[in-house]
Parts: structure tokens; C-alpha cells; sequence
């Protein structure tokens, strides 16, 4: 289930009141215009509700980006715990995978993500050299490209070796730390681990607003209506977790002799959305392949919630949502309606194996590569097709590539076909491989593009079964921009 239930939010809302006319803890100054969507109080015991949050540990093997000290476990209720009305995360010093801890990071993401909201966790937060606790948010669909470029939210960080200091940051592909351009900034709080503290962030279409309590600490606004300066007008999950170490750390001094175990301890995530009073208009649009069925109307009174269900034509299957919803929103789902919203369903041939072939969704399911040693590239949307401006060529064409991950049967027949654009007359090549060491090839064909966008193909016969298999577009051995669109891939039926 996406959204709580009008009786499930009533809850929640009955609830909240009561916390209010009891004192307890709660900000006072939570303006009336926002409207609880959704909550986890967590009030039962044992592992954090799995329809709701998901263990991450895709990261163990190569540090989260920062050279982490921690193993993340999944679903051991050593490293997470729901326990007398709050989620404990604890960080451990005991050795597991080749780490010297272990601790756990668990997302929202299989919810669907939020756009626009106030998202808030009420915590308590463990301390000492190397702890690294940290409540925060990403992109659902990465529209934008990965990290930076699909931004990210930190509604809060503490970093051990900083006593008393809580940090509120937003990274995107304009600002972010790898480059040392992060927008942030950080408040003094006292008795960070002995009290209950309230952080949240207040997202709005063109500002993001940081608290502390009642206290603001940082404010980013949208100075440019550019996805490198506000990439913030996708759905995003929220991420608690509690890190041991990093980079930054190693630069303060390393992890030293602090206790453990180390305690985050979250009292509740709230998620509000802002009720402006007014009624609100829902566009929906399909592409060709299916239709949605939903009740029509020419407003919606804010806070509603529409009932839409996607219903492929014969010969067609339901992709995904686009627009109001994310990719994750099954294909009949509720939204709420607090905004002026456009929705659109995507449908594609049942045979088609590829998703976003015609870049309408930015860079939605297509990953980029480039062998920095030897080449280099940017890769963009222009115009409703990918872009990739090779800047250094490199010495295989390999060097330079763009992919999707496709499974491949046995003795069945596959038929890729992309429209396809140069600046100059050069060569790509289409490679059907692994999409793991050795990324060996099951076929590949060179193709010879010039300045006038034509239309490729090519049709092959696979002798292998593999499941982790990929469709690869090589740019690395010309020059300049090279453009492509329209990409399909499909498995001849019977
Ligand atoms: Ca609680
Ligand atoms: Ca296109």
C-alpha cells in the first residue's frame, strides 16, 4: 500500500493531537497547513515493518563511497530493532565481512517516495569519534543520472568527532562535496544524546527548509530551473542509518577509542504534505498501449484521494507512472492530491525488454560508464534524446558506454533497434554482454552514423541463458556529441 487510508490518517492525525495536548515533545509550531500522509511510530517489536522499509547492503563491498567501517546486516535485530516505541539502529565493534563493525541502514523506497512535504524523526543520537548517524533522502528514479546529479537531502547529520554540531546538507551535480560546493550548514544543539531532538526538513517546489526543533539552520533555494541546481522536483525516499568511520573521519583523526555499542534511537518518521486550501487539477495522460481508468474531475478538494488504475491494451504491458507518481507506484495505486499534478501511465509492446528507450524520462534505467584513465564523457538529455559528448576519445570504444540490463534466453531471437546521429561520421558498437566480469559478449555489430538521424537494427540469436545480461552502446573511440534515440530491444514470440 502506497498511502494510508482516510481511517488510518485519521488515526495518525487523532494521534497527533493528543501528543500535542499532552506536551510531549512534539513542535508546537507545526503550522496547521500540513497534513500527516504518512507515519511510522514505530509501536510494535521485533524488525522494522518490512512492507515499509527495506535493509540496504548493496554498499558493504565498496564502502558507500567513503571508505565506511561498518558491515551493514540485513534484517538482524542485533543492528535494528523496533523496541518500547522507537527503532533502534546500534552499531557494534565485532568483526563481520571483512569490516571491524557491523550497524544497519534501512530506506523507505518500496513506499514510492514523497514530492514536496515535511519529512521529520524525532531522535535521540548516539555520540563518539567515528559515529556517523545520519537521517536523509534520495531520489526513487535517478531521472537525473546517479549521484550528485539525482540530488540528495540530509536532514540530518552528526559526525562523532563534531560534539553538539547537527548538519543539514543538499548535494546535486552544481554543488556537492565531492567537488567541495555542498550547501549546508550546521546548528550548535545541546544534549544531543541524552534528549529527544526533532529534525526535519521543509520541501517545498522551490525552497528546502532545514529545523532542528523549532529552530531553522538552513535554507536552499531554487535559484535556477536547472536539474544541476534543483534537481529536487522528483519523488524521494527517506534513509536512516548509522555509519562508523568514513573518509572525513579518517582525516579527523580515525575512529580512536570509542565505546560501543552505539545507539540511534528514532522515536517516529513523519511524512506531512502541505494543504494550501485550494482544490487542485489532475492531468492524466497514457502513452499509446493502454488507458487509465479513474474518477474525473474538473478539481480535486485538497487532500482527496484519487483511486487510478493502468490497463494495458492486448499485445501491450504496463511500464510504469510518470510525473505525480514514481516508477515504484504499482499500476493501480492512490495518490492525494495537494498539488496540481500530471500523471502519466507507460505502456510498451509486451515484447519490448527495455525501459525509457526513447529518453523520455531523462536518463530513467540507463546506466552510464566511462574509463577515466583513458577517456572521457558527459551524458545528458537533449531534445528528448540522449546525448553523449565525448570529450577525450579513448583507445576502445568500449571506454565510453551506456547500458540497460536485459535477461537473455537460450536459442531466442532479440532484434535491437535505435535511431542514431553524429556531429561527424563515426562508428559505434552495439554489444549484447555480461553485465559482469568479464563482460563478455554474446554478439555485438558495428554501425557507421553520420549527421542525419537514421534508423539501426540488428537481429541475434543467443546460445546462453543469463539472467545478468546487458544491451551496450560504445562511444570511446570518436570525438564530439553523439546522439540516440528510440531504442528498443525485443524478443521474437512463437
Ligand atoms: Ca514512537
Ligand atoms: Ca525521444
Amino acid at each position: 500500500m502506497t498511502v494510508i487510508t482516510k481511517a488510518r490518517r485519521y488515526m495518525l492525525l487523532l494521534f497527533f493531537f493528543i501528543l500535542i495536548a499532552t506536551g510531549n515533545g512534539l513542535s508546537s509550531s507545526l503550522e496547521p497547513g500540513w497534513v500527516l500522509v504518512w507515519a511510522d511510530e514505530f509501536d510494535g517489536a521485533g524488525l522494522p515493518t518490512p512492507a515499509w522499509w527495506t535493509f540496504e547492503t548493496e554498499g558493504n563491498q565498496w564502502g558507500w563511497g567513503n571508505n565506511e567501517a561498518q558491515f551493514y546486516t540485513d534484517s538482524r535485530l542485533a543492528n535494528a530493532r523496533v523496541e518500547d516505541g522507537r527503532l533502534i539502529i546500534t552499531a557494534r565493534a565485532e568483526p563481520m565481512g571483512d569490516k571491524e563493525y557491523t550497524s544497519a541502514r534501512i530506506n523507505t523506497r518500496k513506499i514510492g517516495g514523497w514530492r514536496y512535504g515535511r519529512f521529520e524523526a524525532r531522535m535521540r543520537l548516539p555520540s563518539g569519534r567515528g559515529i556517523w548517524p545520519a537521517f536523509w533522502m534520495l531520489p526513487v528514479d535517478n531521472f537525473y543520472g546517479g549521484w550528485p546529479s539525482g540530488g540528495e537531502i540530509d536532514i540530518m547529520e552528526f559526525f562523532g568527532f563534531m560534539p553538539d554540531n547537527i548538519y543539514c546538507t543538499i548535494h546535486t551535480s552544481a554543488y556537492n562535496h565531492r567537488r567541495g560546493t555542498q550547501k549546508g550548514s550546521h546548528l550548535k544543539v545541546r544534549n544531543l544524546h541524552d534528549e529527544y531532538h526533532l529534525y526535519a526538513v521543509e520541501w517545498f517546489p522551490d525552497r528546502l527548509n532545514f529545523y532542528v526543533d523549532d529552530e531553522k539552520v538552513f535554507s536552499y533555494e531554487k535559484t535556477e530551473d536547472h536539474p544541476a541546481v534543483w534537481p529536487f522536483d522528483q519523488h524521494f525516499y527517506a534513509i536512516l542509518n548509522c555509519a562508523v568511520g568514513g573518509d572525513w573521519c579518517y582525516r579527523m583523526g580515525g575512529i580512536g577509542d570509542t565505546s560501543f555499542p552505539q545507539n540511534l534511537e528514532v522515536d517516529y518518521v513523519r511524512v506531512y504534505q502541505w494543504n494550501d486550501g485550494n482544490p487542485h487539477t489532475l492531468l492524466v495522460t497514457t502513452t499509446e498501449g493502454g488507458r487509465v481508468s479513474y474518477e474525473k474531475k474538473a478539481a480535486y478538494a485538497p487532500g482527496e484521494e484519487v483511486r487510478l488504475r493502468a490497463e494495458a491494451d492486448p499485445g501491450y504491458k504496463f511500464l510504469y507512472w510518470s510525473g505525480g507518481l514514481s516508477t515504484v507506484h504499482e499500476k493501480e495505486t492512490t495518490m492525494m492530491m495537494f498539488h496540481d499534478t500530471a500523471v502519466k501511465a507507460h505502456f510498451v509492446p509486451e515484447a519490448e525488454m527495455l525501459k525509457n528507450g526513447d529518453f523520455e524520462l531523462e536518463l530513467l534505467a540507463w546506466n552510464r560508464w566511462v574509463d577515466a584513465e583513458a577517456a572521457a564523457a558527459e551524458f545528458s538529455t537533449d531534445q528528448g534524446a540522449l546525448r553523449v559528448d565525448v570529450n577525450r576519445p579513448g583507445k576502445h570504444d568500449w571506454q565510453v558506454q551506456v547500458t540497460q540490463a536485459v535477461p537473455l534466453a537460450k536459442g531466442k531471437t532479440y532484434t535491437v533497434s535505435f535511431a542514431a546521429w553524429a556531429r561527424r561520421r563515426r562508428q559505434i558498437t552495439v554489444r549484447i554482454n555480461q553485465n559482469h566480469p568479464p563482460y563478455a559478449a554474446y554478439a555485438y555489430q558495428a554501425f557507421t552514423i553520420d549527421k542525419e538521424k537514421k534508423i539501426y537494427n540488428f537481429t541475434v540469436t543467443i546460445d546462453k541463458d543469463d539472467a545478468d545480461s546487458r544491451l551496450e552502446f560504445d562511444f570511446g573511440e570518436g570525438r564530439g556529441p553523439v546522439w540516440l534515440d528510440n531504442v528498443s530491444m525485443r524478443k521474437e514470440t512463437e
